[in-house]
C-alpha cells in the first residue's frame, strides 16, 4: 500500500512537472510569433497632444496588427500616411498585415503609432510602455509588451496637426 503510493504521487509529481514544461513552452513560443526591434516614441514638449511611436515589427506567422495601447496616452490609434491633393495626410489604418517572416516598419512618413491626448510631457530617454495586439487568421489574438524608448524631443511638423 505504501509502495503504491509513493509510485501514485511520484507519477503525480512527473505530470504536474510534465504541465508546467508544456504550459511554459507555450507561453514561450505565443511570444517568440512576433518579434519588435527598434522601438520608439517621439519626444513631447509640455502642453503637446499628440506624438508618435515607432518600431520594427516580425512574425513567424501571416498575422496583423490590429490596436496598440499605451497607459501615456488616453488615445491610441495605428495610423499610414497617405497622399491626398499633393498633401501628406494620415488616416487611422483599422489593421497593418504582417507578412510571415518579414520585417515591418513602422517610420516617420509611414504607419505608425499615434499617441493622442499625452497625459504627460516626454522626455529624451525615458521609457514608454506600449502594448501591441496582434491577430492571426484564425482570429486568435495575442498582446506583445513592448518599451519604446524617447527620442528626438519635439523636432517634428508632422504630428502637431489635429485630428
Ligand atoms: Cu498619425
Amino acid at each position: 500500500m505504501r509502495a503504491l503510493s509513493i509510485a501514485t504521487s511520484l507519477l503525480a509529481l512527473r505530470i504536474l512537472r510534465a504541465t508546467a514544461l508544456a504550459l511554459a513552452l507555450g507561453a514561450t513560443q505565443a511570444h517568440a510569433q512576433v518579434k519588435v526591434d527598434n522601438a520608439w516614441v517621439r519626444g513631447a514638449v509640455p502642453g503637446q497632444l499628440a506624438t508618435g511611436a515607432f518600431l520594427d515589427i516580425t512574425s513567424t506567422r501571416d498575422a496583423a496588427l490590429v490596436k496598440a495601447e499605451s497607459p501615456i496616452a488616453a488615445t491610441v490609434e495605428v495610423h499610414a500616411m497617405e497622399m491626398k491633393n499633393n498633401l501628406m495626410t494620415m488616416r487611422e489604418a483599422p489593421k497593418i498585415d504582417l507578412p510571415a517572416g518579414k520585417q515591418v516598419r513602422l517610420a516617420p512618413g509611414g504607419f505608425h503609432i499615434m499617441l493622442m491626448d499625452l497625459k504627460q510631457p516626454l522626455k529624451n530617454g525615458e521609457m514608454v510602455p506600449l502594448k501591441l495586439t496582434i491577430e492571426y487568421p484564425d482570429k486568435k489574438r495575442e498582446t506583445v509588451d513592448v518599451q519604446a524608448q524617447v527620442r528626438g524631443l519635439g523636432t517634428s511638423q508632422e504630428h502637431q496637426h489635429k485630428h
